[in-house]
C-alpha cells in the first residue's frame, strides 16, 4: 500500500469515527449522558426489579436500563435502594405497596420514594404499562435534569385526552410548510421495510406524553384510503403501538368519487353513507386501533359538504357514526374561510360553528388554530373559543414554523402557546381559559383533544434548526399539562440537550425565552399580521396586493395617510363582538387594549400616544429595532458558548443566527420602508432606517423556498 492510499484510508476512517460520534443531534433530548453527580446517584438507585408482560413494559424496562446505564454507567450497588417498576398488576412487589392509584387513570404514573427507612426502594408505577412508560420517561428526565432524589414524588396525569402530532406529509415525501427535509414517512417501502428510526420517532413523542398522529397532510387527496396504503399504515400502526401512540388519517371528503367510483360524495346520499362505512370498517381491519380522521373540508379548495348544500355538522357525522362503533374520533377543523364573502375572515368560522353548535356527534370535535387567521406571530386566542358550548373543541397549534422564520430562526414557540392556552374567554366567568375549554373542563366535556402541526422531516436532527426541537417538546410537555411554564420546558429541554453546565444552562434558556418576542418585534408588532411575503411565507411582503384579497397583506394592515391597522370594533367589522363582554370592554379601546394586539383590532392614527409616550409610528419603527437588536445580543449570548458546546451544534446554530439577523433586518427594512410610504414622519432616534429604497426589498424573490406548496404539486 502507497502512502498517499494509507492517508486516504486514515482520514476516511476519522472522518467516519468522527461522524459517528459527532453530536449530530439525532438524539434529541434522550442522550442520556454520563451526569457529574452519578456517583451521588448511585448511593440512591439500585437494581430494577420489573414486572414484565408485554410489548410496552418490556420497552419500559430497556428504557430504563439504557437511560441509567447512559446516566449512571453500567454497574449499580445491591446495597442502594431498587426500583420497583410495573403495575400492581404485572409486579408482585408493587402490589404489596397497596398504593391508592385510583387518580391516575390510564395514562397517569406515580415515581416515589417508598419502602422503609431501612429497606429503601424506588417505585415507578401506573395503572396501565402506558403510564408505566412515562413514568420511566419522567424519571429519567428528573435524574438527566439532575434533580434531587430526596422525598421524590412525581405524580403526574394528562390534562388532555388525545395528543396529537399532525403531519403536513404528503405521500410524495414532500412536506407542506416544514424545512427539516423530506417527510419521515417512507412510502414507497412499506410495508416491506419498516425504517428503524420510526421506532425512534415514536420513542421520542412517547417520552413527552404524544399518543397520536395524523400521518397525513390535510390537503392530501384520497389515496391514503387505498388498500395498498392502509397497508403501509398498518405497518406504522403496528410500530407505534407499543409506544401507545395511535394513528390516524385525513379524510379527503371527496373519496367516494376520487377512490370509490361514486358520482356524488354528499353526505346524505346512503351510497355515499355506505361507502364511507364501509371504508371505515376496513380501515379496522388493518389497524385494529385506528384512531379516527382529521379532515379540512371546504376550506382553501378542498371538497367538502358544502359543495352539496350540506353543512359541516352533516360532513363530520357522517365520519362519526361510522367511527363511533369502533371508539373512533373525527377531528373536523375550523379553519374554514371564503373569499367570496364580504365578511372579515376572523369572523367566518366562529360564525359558520357557533350556527352548528350541538349538531354535532358525541366523537366530534372542532379542531381550531390558536386565533383566527392562520398561526400568525402572535394572535389574540380564537373567538371560537369558549363559544360552542355543546361541542368540544381541539386546540390546533404549529410546531413548524411557516410564519416564524422557518427552520432558519431561533424561536421557541412556548411563550406563544402559554399565551394562547392561558388568554381568559369569560365564557364562565374568569378563569374560563382557553386552556379550560380545550380539556373539557369548562362545558363538562368528555373527549378532549390537542394538535401540533410537526416540524420533523428526514433531517438528521429531525427538526433541522438544533433549537427547533424544543418546540416538538414543548408541544408535548404542554399537551401534557398546559400549566408548565415556558421557563420549566426551556430549563429542562436545555439539559437534556446541551448538557447541566450552568453557564450554559442559564444562556440557551435566556436565548430561548427572548426568540419569540424578538421575533414578533421584526416581524408583526403591535398586532400587524398576515404582511408575509406571499406562497411560501417566509420574509415580508407588506405590499402584496395581488390576488384573493383575504390572502394579500394589504386586506390586513390597512395602512393609508391617515394610520395603520384593522378596525374590527363596531365602526369596521366588529370581529370583536364575537367575544365576551369582558373582553369587547378592555379591547374595544385603542387606549386600553394591550398593545400587543392593538393594531389587529384598531385603525390607528400614525401619531396615536402609546403608553410609553411614542407615537404610533416612532413604537412601530422601535420595536422593529428592539426585534432586530434582540437577534444581535442572542448571537453574541452563544458565541460566549464557544467551546463549551460540541462544534457540530455550534457551528450549525451559529450560521443560523447570522442568517436570522440578516433576515431580521431585512424583515424591519422593508416593512418600514413600505410603512413609510404611508407615514411619512422621520424615523426616531436608534433606528437605523432602511439600507435600500423599497423597490429593492419589493424585487427581492427567494426561489425553491422547502415547504412551500406552489413547489410540491
Ligand atoms: C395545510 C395555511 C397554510 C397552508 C395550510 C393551511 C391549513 O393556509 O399556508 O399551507 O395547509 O393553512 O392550515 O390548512
Amino acid at each position: 500500500m502507497t502512502k498517499r492510499i494509507r492517508l486516504i484510508l486514515l482520514t476516511a476512517v476519522l472522518a467516519l469515527y468522527s461522524y459517528a460520534t459527532a453530536e449530530d443531534g439525532y438524539r434529541l433530548w434522550l442522550r442520556y449522558e454520563p451526569l457529574e453527580d452519578a456517583a451521588d446517584y448511585l448511593r440512591q438507585i439500585g437494581d430494577t426489579e420489573a414486572g414484565e408482560t408485554n410489548e410496552t413494559s418490556a420497552l419500559a424496562v430497556e428504557e430504563l436500563k439504557l437511560g441509567l446505564d447512559g446516566l449512571l454507567g453500567t454497574s449499580r450497588s445491591s446495597k442502594a435502594p431498587k426500583i420497583l417498576l410495573g403495575t400492581p398488576e404485572s409486579n408482585k412487589a408493587i402490589a404489596k405497596l397497596d398504593l391508592d392509584l385510583s387518580d391516575l387513570g390510564e395514562e397517569g404514573f406515580w415515581v416515589a420514594a417508598a419502602g422503609t427507612k431501612k429497606k429503601k426502594q424506588i417505585v415507578i408505577t401506573a395503572n396501565t404499562d402506558q403510564g408505566v412508560l412515562y413514568g420511566v420517561f419522567a424519571f429519567l428526565r428528573h435524574l438527566q435534569t439532575e434533580q434531587d432524589l430526596d422525598g421524590l414524588n412525581l405524580k403526574s396525569t394528562p390534562r388532555i385526552e388525545h395528543r396529537l402530532l399532525n403531519h403536513w406529509d404528503n405521500l410524495t415525501r414532500t412536506v407542506e410548510r416544514t424545512m427539516a427535509g423530506a417527510s419521515i414517512f417512507n412510502w414507497f417501502d412499506l410495508p416491506y421495510y419498516v425504517e428503524p428510526y420510526y421506532h425512534d420517532y415514536a420513542r421520542a413523542c412517547a417520552s413527552i406524553g404524544i399518543n397520536g398522529t395524523v400521518l397525513t397532510n390535510v390537503n392530501s387527496n384520497a389515496t391514503i384510503l387505498r388498500p395498498q396504503y392502509l397497508e403501509k399504515v398498518a405497518a406504522l400502526a403496528d410500530t407505534f403501538r407499543p409506544y401507545g401512540i395511535k394513528v390516524y388519517l385525513t379524510a379527503r371528503f371527496s373519496a367516494p368519487i376520487e377512490i370509490g367510483g361514486l358520482e356524488t360524495a354528499d353526505p346524505l346520499e346512503p351510497e355515499v353513507i355506505k361507502w364511507w362505512t364501509d371504508k371505515i370498517n376496513e380501515i379496522y381491519e388493518y389497524v385494529p386501533d385506528f384512531g379516527g380522521f382529521l379532515v379540512k373540508a371546504n376550506s382553501e379548495g378542498q371538497p367538502g359538504p358544502q359543495s352539496y348544500h350540506r353543512d359541516h355538522a352533516d360532513g363530520a357525522n357522517l365520519l362519526a357514526r361510522a367511527l363511533a362503533p369502533h371508539q373512533g374520533i373525527v377531528m373536523w377543523r375550523a379553519f374554514v374561510y371564503e373569499f367570496e364573502t364580504q365578511e372579515d375572515r376572523h369572523k367566518q368560522a366562529y360564525t359558520e360553528f357557533t350556527g352548528l353548535d350541538g349538531k354535532f356527534e358525541p366523537n366530534v370535535l372542532i379542531q381550531t388554530k390558536n386565533g383566527a387567521i392562520d398561526f400568525m406571530p402572535r394572535e389574540p386566542f380564537h373567538p371560537l373559543f369558549g363559544s360552542t358550548p355543546e361541542t368540544p373543541l381541539a386546540l390546533e397549534l404549529q410546531i413548524a414554523q411557516e410564519y416564524t422564520g422557518g427552520d432558519i430562526h431561533m424561536v421557541y414557540l412556548a411563550p406563544m402557546w402559554k399565551e394562547a392556552l392561558s388568554a381568559d374567554t369569560y365564557v364562565e366567568g374568569v378563569g374560563s381559559t382557553v386552556a379550560k375549554v380545550i380539556d373539557g373542563s369548562v362545558y363538562g366535556h368528555e373527549t378532549s383533544a390537542i394538535a401540533g402541526v410537526a416540524n420533523i422531516g428526514n433531517a438528521r436532527n429531525w427538526t433541522g434548526h438544533p433549537m427547533a426541537a424544543a418546540n416538538w417538546y414543548a408541544f408535548g410537555r404542554l399537551a401534557w399539562d398546559y400549566d408548565l411554564s415556558s421557563e420549566q420546558i426551556a430549563d429542562e429541554w436545555t439539559r437534556m440537550t446541551f448538557g447541566n453546565e450552568s453557564s450554559t444552562v442559564e444562556t440557551i434558556e435566556s436565548m430561548l425565552l427572548a426568540s419569540y418576542e424578538n421575533m414578533v418585534s421584526y416581524s408583526m408588532p403591535l398586532g400587524l399580521h398576515h404582511i408575509m411575503y406571499p406562497g411560501h411565507h417566509y420574509g415580508p411582503g407588506p405590499w402584496h396586493d395581488e390576488g384573493r384579497p383575504d390572502w394579500t397583506s394589504i386586506y390586513y394592515h390597512q395602512a393609508n395617510e391617515d394610520g395603520i391597522g384593522f378596525d374590527r370594533t363596531e365602526t369596521g367589522s366588529d370581529a370583536l363582538s364575537q367575544y365576551a363582554p369582558e373582553i369587547i370592554e378592555q379591547w374595544g379601546s385603542p387606549k386600553t387594549i394591550p398593545e400587543k394586539f392593538l393594531l389587529w383590532f384598531h385603525h390607528v392614527d400614525w401619531d396615536f400616544e402609546m403608553k410609553s409616550g411614542n407615537t404610533l409610528w416612532q413604537e412601530i419603527c422601535l420595536t422593529y429595532q428592539e426585534g432586530v437588536d434582540g437577534v444581535s445580543e442572542m448571537i453574541g449570548q452563544w458565541e460566549s458558548l464557544e467551546g463549551r458546546i460540541d462544534e457540530q451544534r455550534y457551528a450549525r446554530v451559529s450560521a443560523l443566527l447570522h442568517r436570522q439577523l440578516q433576515d431580521a433586518k431585512f424583515y424591519k427594512d422593508a416593512c418600514l420602508a413600505y410603512f413609510h410610504t404611508f407615514a411619512q414622519r422621520p424615523y426616531p432616534e436608534g433606528v437605523e432606517a432602511p439600507e435600500y429604497d423599497l423597490e429593492h426589498y419589493k424585487s427581492f424573490e427567494l426561489y425553491h423556498v422547502p415547504g412551500d406548496p406552489g413547489e410540491q404539486w
